[in-house]
């Protein structure tokens, strides 16, 4: 068998790159992508920032405010989060990455693993030309570009793609682990959040080097025998996570309860609505199209009814989504003149993913042998 071959892909600064790709001119300024609370004009948190910005310390997570302070001198753009188009950008990168491997997991809007044990057969210049080829793909169609990380597992592909930000590519072989994570942050192992840090910090391991050192028993003693093994192998670049390719659910819902047992539909509709967004955002985040809408109707005497329609063709878009919720509702309302709702509900099946079924990888190893 090849030896297994994974990439990890991670788009560099990715909602403020969207922005600048929706308004090119803004480029070569300080971006700030600010999710704002609502409460005073200026309230809330930054989500993410180019790299320009990020010359003045400007980053996820601070304050809008303190951010306003600190591009003061600049000529910075603060833009509030348009999810819909990260959304659709992301769809679209991840059908690009789902044809160059074997198995996919989309882990994030904006971070995927590709096991391409098979189509690189084992070979570490195939990944690389592969790894090239997806940063090309990814530029040409979206204009975005990405991080990549190349090695012989999960843990160090994406300790790897982070190596080099942004627009980097970094192998990380076999013999190179003990090299590669030598110096490295004992925080950059993902699941190592601030209170293992800090546990660590206190019997002096700050890199994972250093963690490298401590013995499997007193890691499993300070952290529990799940996170002390994970910490013990993980510092040894080891990790045997396959790939996941995710399942496809069979339906998604959202169910709300009403102020008040109500039939009036002027104050039911803006609750289906809300729920329909939300079950609109969780079917983008997966990738999903539905071929069904129903409602669900949870009355005062706790009887449960439902109605479906089948849509003329699948869907995913909020519009189609509401609507048809909408239609169901008044359908119920008016063909049950004694009830009373006490909760209501949205939910669609019929769930498929488009597209990416389709391989390139047969055609790209016949390009590369050549
Ligand atoms: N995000 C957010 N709030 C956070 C972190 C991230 O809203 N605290 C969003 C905005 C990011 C996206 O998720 O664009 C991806 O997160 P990353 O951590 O990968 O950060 P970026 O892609 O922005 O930057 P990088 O170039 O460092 O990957
Ligand atoms: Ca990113
Ligand atoms: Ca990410």
């Amino acid at each position: 068998m090849a030896q297994r071959l994974i990439i990890h892909v991670d788009l560099d600064y990715f909602y403020a790159q969207c922005e600048e790709n929706a308004n090119p001119s803004i480029r070569a300024k300080p971006v700030v992508v600010c999710v704002y609370s609502g409460r005073t004009l200026d309230s809330g948190v930054v989500s993410t920032s180019n790299y320009e910005a990020r010359k003045y310390g400007v980053k996820a997570g601070i304050a809008i405010l303190t951010a306003k302070k600190q591009l003061a001198s600049t000529d910075a753009i603060f833009l509030p989060m348009n999810r819909p188009l990260y959304h659709s950008i992301s769809e679209r990168i991840m059908t690009i990455l789902r044809e160059y491997c074997d198995l996919f997991e989309r882990t994030s809007i904006d971070e995927a693993y590709l096991d391409v044990s098979e189509n690189s057969t084992g070979s570490y210049e195939t990944a690389e030309t592969i790894g090239r080829s997806i940063k090309k793909a990814i530029l040409r169609q979206e204009q975005i570009t990405c991080s990549i990380g190349i090695a012989p597992n999960k843990l160090l592909a994406k300790l790897a793609s982070d190596h080099m930000k942004p627009n980097g590519m970094t192998i990380v072989t076999a013999e190179q682990i003990h090299r590669f994570l030598n110096n490295q942050e004992v925080n950059r192992i993902p699941g190592v959040g601030k209170k293992v840090e800090e546990k660590l910090h206190n019997c002096n391991v700050k890199t994972i080097d250093e963690l490298s050192r401590l013995n499997p028993i007193v890691l499993q003693e300070m952290f529990g025998r799940k996170l002390g093994t994970f910490l013990y192998l993980a510092a040894r670049g080891e990790d045997d996570e396959p790939v996941h390719e995710k399942e496809i659910p069979t339906q998604i819902s959202r169910i709300g309860t009403l102020k008040e047992n109500t039939r009036d539909i002027d104050s039911i509709l803006p609750v289906l609505s809300e729920l329909a967004k939300s079950l609109v955002e969780k079917l983008q985040d997966e990738q999903m199209n539905c071929k069904s809408v129903s409602i669900i109707a949870i009355l005062s005497n706790l009887a449960i009814h439902t109605r479906s329609r089948t849509l003329e063709s699948s869907a995913k878009d909020l519009r189609t989504i509401d609507e048809n919720a909408q239609q169901l509702l008044r359908e119920f309302i008016e063909s049950t003149p004694q009830s009373t709702l006490r909760r209501v509900g949205v939910k669609v099946t019929g769930l498929s993913r488009p597209s990416g079924q389709t391989k390139i990888q047969s055609f790209f190893s016949a390009e590369v042998a050549r």
